[in-house]
């Protein structure tokens, strides 16, 4: 009996300092790409003696923060880290080396680390040197905060989080193509959180020749909440993908000119002068009979995961939204809805051409419904069936 409840606390114990490492974790969520989030807490004698986080590619693990504000007292301490810790000499040393080191007693870890050059290894070499280890603490929360990052390491694919905008009809845009604020001020605020934390913003020609969008981040422009957690010198541009196969865009439109890497995915490529961020990509096309010069985008992904893209937001028309449902590339639709009616001559949300029973509807998961202002934001999952 003695024994279950003790069990039970140092259950509990463990799920209070890895959430706090979680937090830590999350304060990276703009700047690690392609690297995960991670948080790290050191605990002696129920006391925080060292925290850290992983801040951008190239400079400390979460771990390393940890270990040098704890010092000396980091020695006979518990480390709650929210990834199973690196054995890999990368951009920097391996975190496993310097926990041993540094005399830790116990490692706690979320979830392990999918990276082939660890995989395991980082906690199988920490119990070789002796070290207490406990897997799986707060493992859902830990996968919610990288799901890029986990999902390209698993696969070879980036996460594809597809937003849409729509009227309580299910309309995007009036017949003209007039679609601009259809949401409210509330609704853009969170569309540029997600923004930040994405490798990239997906969009095509088409959406570029009739709206002009900027499709960067805007410091003043994120919720008041997400300003004061980070600070505006860490915003980083998520790169800037067009796919363009009819060379719709011109070194004129804003996502060429706005500070910020800027990918063309054409077919053939073009001798325009186009400013030095500007990188054209060259797919060999598919001719279906119904779309023409089509870009295979599987395969695209593929070459993006390829290039460490991570999470990846789709902000398009119906045509790309069609495409990636149809191709399975979808994990998340985040779906804004205004309290607004267009009518049956608006456009509609999605291409689906091949569709014609209702048992090949694809169906979704409503994962989450969140009130934005006077609109809705649904977030959805693709049922696997
Ligand atoms: C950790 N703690 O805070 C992070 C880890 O090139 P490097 O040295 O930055 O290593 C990158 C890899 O290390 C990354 O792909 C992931 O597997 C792991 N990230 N590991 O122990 C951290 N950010
Ligand atoms: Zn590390």
């Amino acid at each position: 009996m003695k024994k279950t409840h003790s069990a039970d606390s140092v259950k509990c114990q463990d799920e209070f300092y890895m959430s706090y490492a979680l937090r830590l974790a999350s304060l990276g969520r703009f700047t690690t790409t392609p690297n995960p989030n991670v948080g790290c807490v050191l605990v002696r004698h129920g006391q925080v003696v060292g925290e850290g986080y992983h801040l951008r590619l190239g400079e400390p693990h979460a771990e390393i923060h940890a270990l040098q504000k704890a010092g000396r007292l980091a020695k006979g301490s518990v480390a709650y880290i929210t990834l199973e810790p690196c054995c890999h000499y990368g951009k920097t040393p391996p975190c496993v080396e310097a926990l041993i080191k540094a005399g830790v007693r116990r490692v706690v870890v979320a979830i392990e680390d999918p990276n082939p050059e660890i995989a395991g290894r980082g906690l199988y070499q920490l119990k070789q040197a002796g070290i207490e280890v406990t897997s799986g603490i707060l493992s859902t929360e830990a996968q919610d905060l990288n799901p890029g990052f986990l999902k390209r390491m698993r696969t070879g694919l980036p996460y594809i989080q597809l937003k849409m905008a729509c009227s309580l009809d299910g309309r995007t845009a009036m017949a003209s193509g007039e679609s601009q604020w259809i949401t409210s001020e509330q609704s853009r605020q969170d569309v540029q959180f997600f923004r930040a934390q994405s490798s990239a913003i997906l969009s095509t020609g088409v959406t570029v020749s009739a709206d002009n969008p900027a499709l960067t981040v805007r410091w003043e422009s994120l919720p008041k909440k997400t300003q004061a957690l980070y600070p505006q010198e860490s915003l980083r541009q998520p790169v800037r993908i067009i796919l363009d196969r009819h060379h719709k865009v011109t070194p004129q439109h804003q996502v060429v000119q706005q500070p910020g890497t800027c990918w063309l995915i054409r077919t053939k490529t073009d001798h325009q002068d186009w400013p030095n961020q500007v990188e054209q990509w060259i797919f060999s096309s598919i001719q279906w009979p119904d779309k023409k010069n089509a870009i295979d985008l599987g395969s695209l992904m593929t070459a993006l995961a390829k290039r460490e893209m991570n999470l990846i937001w789709v902000e398009a028309g119906a045509e790309l939204a069609g495409g990636l449902l149809e191709a399975g590339l979808v994990d998340e639709l985040i779906l804004y809805m205004a309290p607004k009616l267009l009518g049956n001559t608006a456009r509609g949300l999605c291409q689906l051409p091949g569709l014609n029973e209702l048992a090949k509807a694809p169906e979704f998961v409503l994962q989450e419904v969140k009130q934005m202002g006077p609109d809705l934001r649904l977030r959805l999952k693709p049922d696997p069936g």
